[in-house]
């Protein structure tokens, strides 16, 4: 049975070692350890110090360094630590991060209903749970400079960039009046004016498409920068590895953000990688890493600014791993009887993004009918994006033989 998630935290870390791993493996790793400190001496001493053979001239002229001393200072040591503060907001932007989760939140249950009904056809992935990863994210980078690009569950970051809940609802009920036309679906919408480049169904794709929306703002010099969204499932995918490497390589302006919500489909983060740290998976890159509680909306917004920083300053790409949660299954088809419902309940009641902002504006001294009348506004919208979806005609059928790429290879 998959575990418990681990406690989220705030802080960069860039040596913290999984607490939940076996004990026969973590005993497994102590002589590796052992091993690879002592040739890193002896290398150090010795070779190091020979006179060179004549070839071994050229390999000092690059930028390579030499064995020895890359084996005594491990590359993660010379990685940059990035601070991850919590955003000090201020009251109006609270109300905003609210109501953006809000409207995640009130949109992806009236999906599920729908869906439900029989509404949406197809794959359908709620956000439900995450909110707080997508609304930080986006409030820090710019419209009309940045650009965007996810999975299948998408429908959070279309509406954090702004696109308009009706034609995303419209779309995933198949309406011609959908962003896609209707043809596209909860996994496949797109919108060039906002900076949004999909909602990709190929897990791990957008990892590498980013990276060249990335190549893109630097050959532009349009001073963009590129936010890849994919799962702690995705971060085993091989073509990401082949990413982070150019990425790094080329210094372009891409952030990599891993919303690590615990399970890909039906398998646990623990069970399916080696390094659970997600965020240090770039290490070997040299890109940095940095560690979020995605459940908490000013931590994801602190971070992400510190990220930004960076990568715009032209040092090349940053890892940001944000712990979170999904609440319902992979997707509607998905009856999650691979964790308990306590499992589910107990992060419900601990960390959820939007009760602990709430209890945050409480505190504030916001009066409670003032959020209850914000809730019933935002409910009003989706009920509105329900209504304009439903009342939408399909495509015409001569839309099956539009936009579609025919060509010779
Ligand atoms: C290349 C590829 N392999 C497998 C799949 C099937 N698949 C769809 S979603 C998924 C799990 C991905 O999990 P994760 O990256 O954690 O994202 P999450 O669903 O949790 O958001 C898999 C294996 C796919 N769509 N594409
Ligand atoms: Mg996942």
């Amino acid at each position: 049975m998959a575990k418990t998630p681990r406690k989220t935290s705030t802080k960069a870390r860039t040596t913290t070692k999984s607490k939940s791993k076996p004990a026969a493996r973590s005993a497994a790793k102590a002589p590796a350890k052992r091993a690879a400190k002592a040739p890193a001496k002896t290398a150090a001493k010795s070779p190091a110090k020979r006179t060179p053979k004549p070839r071994a001239k050229s390999p000092a002229k690059s930028p390579a360094k030499s064995p020895a001393k890359s084996a005594a200072k491990p590359a993660a040591s010379r990685l940059p630590v990035l601070k991850t503060p919590i955003y000090k907001a201020s009251k109006s932007e609270l109300m905003d991060f609210y109501e953006q989760m809000l409207l995640i939140r009130r949109f992806e249950e009236k999906a599920g209903q729908l869906y439900g009904l029989g509404l949406i056809g197809g794959f359908c992935h709620l956000y439900i749970g995450q909110e707080a990863v997508v609304t930080g994210l986006q409030s820090a980078i710019e419209p009309g400079k940045d650009s965007v690009i996810t999975g299948y569950r998408d429908h959070g970051h279309m509406l954090a960039c702004g696109i308009d809940p009706n034609i995303v609802m419209a779309e995933l009920t198949g309406r011609a009046s959908g962003i896609s036309k209707g043809k596209g679906g909860s996994m496949h919408m797109f919108s060039v004016e906002h900076g949004f480049y999909g909602g990709h169904g190929i897990v791990g794709a957008q990892v590498s498409l980013g990276t060249g929306l990335a190549f893109g703002h630097k050959y532009k010099e349009d001073g963009g920068v590129c936010l890849a969204y994919f799962g702690d499932g995705a971060a085993n995918q091989g073509q990401v590895y082949e990413s982070f490497n150019m990425a790094e390589l080329w210094k372009l302006p891409v952030i990599f953000v891993i919303e690590n919500n615990q399970y890909a489909m039906g398998t646990s983060v623990n069970r399916s990688s080696s390094e659970d740290q997600l965020y240090r998976r770039g290490e070997s890159f040299r890109i940095p890493g940095m560690q979020v509680d995605g459940m908490d909306v000013l931590a994801v917004r602190g971070a992400v600014e510190e990220a930004l920083k960076y990568v715009r300053a032209g040092k090349g790409p940053v890892l940001m791993e944000l712990k979170t949660y999904r609440y319902r299954g992979h997707s509607m088809s998905d009856p999650a009887k691979y964790r308990s419902r306590d499992e589910v309940q107990g992060v419900r009641e601990k960390s959820d993004p939007i009760e602990r902002l709430k209890a945050m504006l409480l505190k504030q001294g916001v009066k409670e009918e003032e959020l209850k009348a914000l809730d019933k506004s935002v409910r009003k919208t989706v009920m509105e994006a329900a209504d304009f979806a439903e009342e939408s005609p399909e495509p015409e059928l001569s839309e099956l033989y539009t936009d579609v790429l025919v060509e010779q290879y």
